[in-house]
């Protein structure tokens, strides 16, 4: 601070205007600096997902549920939805499910994975609710009833909700991620067993 003042005060106006210039020049080349490396680190970057892909996949879970209805009726805090517009009352979710026509802000993203043999699937629920990603043989209806499509049966796997601990295993909490490894090649189906429209088709090569 005192060798600022000192400086300001005995410079005279012809040599305070070549600071200024050096101090602009000093900042451009600051920036061209700047934007090689961002280049640099970009070509790095697409070299190298072309030769080794990433051996994580994200998925993430994704609902838009209304804490004022949802907790009305589940209960203090099972909604923790803290997203902008996140207000699907519990009334217009069941009532989505019974026409047939399922919320599509319930959802799993991407709706399609490809991974390599080896690889691990990372599932996150950004969502406000506790969803499940839960492995099945066949798409099908989850261990809610109400949430089903018309004529959809509770798929097996499904079976018994969280009371069974094969389901109450592939629970994913509001925040909290589910890591699944080992899967073999072929084709993996998982839906979520309270909103089975919540469905991902996992391909491993
Ligand atoms: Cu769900």
């Amino acid at each position: 601070m005192n060798v600022k003042d000192k400086r300001q005060g005995r410079t005279i106006p012809e040599q305070e205007g070549r600071g200024t210039m050096m101090k602009t020049t000093v900042a451009k080349f600051g920036l061209l600096a700047g934007g090689l490396v961002f280049a640099g680190g970009l070509m790095f970057a697409g070299g190298t997902q072309e030769e080794d892909p990433p051996s994580i996949a994200q998925v993430v879970a994704l609902d838009e549920c209304d804490p004022g209805t949802f907790n009305a009726a589940l209960g203090p805090d099972f909604c923790k939805n803290v997203a902008l517009g996140a207000a699907t009352k519990l009334t217009d979710l069941f009532a989505k499910a019974k026409a047939g026509t399922p919320d599509p802000g319930w959802d799993f993203e991407p709706d399609t994975v490809n991974i390599k043999q080896g690889a691990t699937l990372n599932v996150f629920d950004q969502g406000g609710e506790p969803h499940t990603f839960t492995e099945v043989a066949q798409f099908g209806g989850g261990f809610l009833p109400v949430l089903n499509a018309p004529g959809e049966d509770t798929v097996p796997e499904c079976g018994g909700g969280f009371s069974n601990l094969a389901v109450a295993k592939t629970r994913i909490l509001q925040g909290s991620q589910r890591q699944i490894t080992g899967l073999s090649k072929g084709e993996h189906l998982f839906e979520c067993c309270i909103h089975p429209w919540m469905r991902v088709k996992v391909e491993v090569k």
